[in-house]
């Protein structure tokens, strides 16, 4: 691209981080669209000086739960206006919600469902997991294909909760059914009966506390769960992707199987690494505030988690953005009497994945800002088929970037968020670096601490097939059961 090209809007003096490097440069963006970076650009109808700023990937968050019935029936607190909004405010440009089947309900008046809701009020781009809980006959042979054609390349599945659960027949169907169309498979695993059982158990001997929640899914029903799943997928030789992963053991359980060759992929989220479960042990019902599935858990799980963000075991870092108001709504719907089993699962965190992880991680010292853009970007539009478009600062991707000033100090207020949630698990955390100004497709959506957009001009993005972010080599001997059983897999395209 030459640099005498007029631009809608040149980006002046930044530093600029890619997953792979830094530099010193200009951005020249046109029509939404990244269309030169240099040394030194013309001037284009507007000037942005980011002099002393990192210029960022806009982040993706490819785990939000947004206007969403949960598996326990209840309505998330943000819908899509204040979900993107508050993603915008923390430094996100796009986002993947769910869209969420629940028995009975037919996939493609799912999809059409959601889709209606996003258009109408998303202000940053946005694509759709298929929450998957029927998987039927008609389901596989006929909705998911169309689905994945529309551009929901992922589904998630669930090993637990009673509305949602798969046994493992059934998700062998649906590997085997991803496999063979390029899809990929999410899975929360946790063991639906070892719950079911110690969570009876204790609500008979009257424990009904929040931190009860912790002591219920205990960490090895992430651990045994964790272990089928990936067992399940290399036994077909298919891709599979467990998300907000808690537990040390889990941790180490899929670095295992990726050196031996399983294509295993593997999220972490906020909570994982700043809360534990003692956050829960609190006065009152307080501890529902810290409630979420998996729970976070303890100072040594953290570290692994933080381990396994920095050597790439974990390759995504994702808010899990539940959001349940601390009322009859959500987290209490029988006030002071609701009991562990009966709070919403979830906690909010869309809006400050990316400052925490900025502030204790790369102020701190303890990932590279190369490592940060991957983990909040770049990784996600890979693995979840958005590379072509977004994720990256490149000529030719959608201009979606953040200005980060790394020595603002901000002390973390639910005041100051932008949710529908009323209170924050980081109440009062200090952080050290901030997103001050946001750019959608070259649209500036955040500066000056307002929105500067409007209601429902955030896009659909149609995402296309995954793409392998870990090399295919180990040393266990590959499965032979896909070549006997006829089960054709669509390659990834690598990196
Ligand atoms: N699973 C999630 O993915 N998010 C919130 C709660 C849950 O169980
Ligand atoms: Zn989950
Ligand atoms: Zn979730």
């Amino acid at each position: 691209m030459s640099s005498d090209a007029s631009f809608d809007i040149t980006v002046r003096g930044g530093r600029i981080a890619t997953d792979r490097e830094i530099r010193h440069a200009d951005i020249g963006i046109r029509d939404g669209v990244i269309a030169a970076i240099e040394e030194h650009l013309p001037p284009g109808r507007e000037d942005i000086a980011a002099a002393g700023r990192w210029v960022l990937p806009g982040g993706i968050d490819s785990h939000v739960h947004i206007e969403q019935l949960s598996g326990m029936g209840k309505m998330s607190a943000d819908d899509f206006h204040s979900g993107t909004v508050s993603a915008a405010f923390g430094g996100t440009t796009t986002i993947i919600p769910f869209a969420a089947q629940h028995r009975g309900k037919r996939i493609p008046e799912v999809l059409a469902d959601y889709a209606q809701r996003a258009r109408e009020k998303a202000v940053i781009d946005y694509g759709f997991h298929l929450i998957l809980a029927d998987p039927d006959e008609e389901a596989l042979s006929q909705h998911l294909p169309q689905a994945i054609r529309e551009g929901i390349t992922s589904f998630k599945v669930y090993m637990t909760y009673d509305a949602l659960k798969l046994d493992d027949h059934q998700l062998l169907d649906v590997l085997a059914l991803a496999g063979r169309e390029g899809a990929l498979v999410m899975v929360h695993a946790e063991n639906h009966d070892m719950i079911r059982w110690i969570a009876q158990r204790l609500l008979d001997r009257g424990h009904k506390a929040p931190k009860f929640h912790a002591v219920a899914h205990d960490t090895l029903a992430e651990t045994e769960a964790s272990h089928r799943a990936i067992a399940l997928a290399r036994l077909i030789d298919v891709p599979v992707l467990l998300v907000h992963v808690a537990g040390a053991e889990t941790v180490q359980l899929v670095r295992s199987a990726q050196k031996l060759g399983g294509k295993v992929y593997a999220e972490s989220c906020p909570q994982y690494l700043f809360l534990t479960a003692d956050d829960i042990d609190a006065p009152g019902m307080e501890g529902a505030k810290f409630c979420c599935s998996p729970p976070p858990r303890d100072a040594r799980s953290q570290q692994a988690v933080w381990d396994g963000l920095k050597d790439g075991t974990l390759g995504l870092y994702s808010s899990d953005h539940a959001p349940y108001r601390f009322d009859e709504s959500g987290k209490l719907p029988r006030g002071e009497a609701t009991t562990f089993k009966e709070m919403a699962n979830g906690v909010p965190g869309i809006e400050l994945r990316m400052p925490l992880l900025f502030s204790e991680g790369v102020m701190q010292g303890r990932i590279t800002i190369n490592e940060f853009v991957a983990l909040t970007a770049t990784n996600h539009a890979r693995m979840y088929g958005l590379a072509h478009c977004k994720g990256n600062l490149a000529v030719g991707l959608d201009a979606d970037l953040a200005l980060w000033n790394p020595e603002r100090e901000v002390t973390v207020g639910t005041a100051m968020l932008h949710d529908n949630v009323g209170y924050t698990p980081y109440e009062g955390k200090r952080l050290r670096g901030w997103p001050e100004l946001v750019m959608s497709r070259g649209r500036v959506v955040v500066k000056d601490n307002l929105l500067q957009v409007a209601r429902g001009s955030g896009r659909y993005v149609a995402r296309r097939s995954p793409q392998a972010t870990l090399p295919a080599a180990g040393t266990a001997p590959a499965s032979r059961l896909p070549a006997l059983l006829g089960l054709r897999g669509k390659a990834w395209p690598t990196l």
